[in-house]
């Protein structure tokens, strides 16, 4: 047996037409266009940290919220698997404002900056943006090169 998967979360407000981005302005993932997340901490639900992590970044306020995509990273060298839970939601309060690690802004869904992002959102993009469930796969090798991947339409998570 290996180690356990590292579990994060991502999350994407949406308006009609306009997906809200932010601005990693350090750490993993620095200088890449995302939405909000990270670790799920101990004694939390996935979910309980999908919201903690969007206000914490976004000062975004999640009401409802749902799950839309699964994601397991591999990285060449590493054991450890980064399962990423990946949510939308359309149903939250307050103003998205900068903080120490995002700055937001509302991208149009037919401009988003994928050559700004990680190189796999490009591919299941379609599927948060097409409101289908999925599940996906992807070993890089460093943070730049995909060398294996695969992406699956799924009715429930
Ligand atoms: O806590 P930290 O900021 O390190 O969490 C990393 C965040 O980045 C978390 O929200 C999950 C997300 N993330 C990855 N890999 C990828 C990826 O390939 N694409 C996108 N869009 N997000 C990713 O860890």
């Amino acid at each position: 047996m290996g180690v356990p998967n590292k579990l994060l979360t991502l999350v994407f407000a949406r308006q009609p037409g306009k997906l809200l981005l932010g601005m990693k302005k350090r750490g993993f993932g620095e200088g890449r266009w995302n939405g909000f997340g990270g670790k799920v901490e101990k004694g939390e639900t996935i979910e309980q940290g999908a919201r903690r992590e969007m206000l914490e970044e976004s000062c975004v306020t999640v009401n409802t919220i749902e799950e839309v995509g699964r994601i397991d990273f591999e990285f060449v060298g590493e054991e450890q698997i980064l399962e990423v839970h990946v949510f939308q939601t359309d149903d939250f309060k307050g103003q998205p404002q900068e903080t120490e690690e995002m700055q937001p802004k509302w991208f149009d869904i037919d401009d988003i900056p994928y050559s700004k992002m990680w190189p796999d959102d490009i591919f299941w993009f379609p599927y948060l943006l097409g409101n289908k469930k999925f599940t996906a796969y992807f070993k890089f090798e460093g943070m730049d090169k995909i060398l294996e991947q695969t992406i699956e339409e799924v009715k429930t998570l």
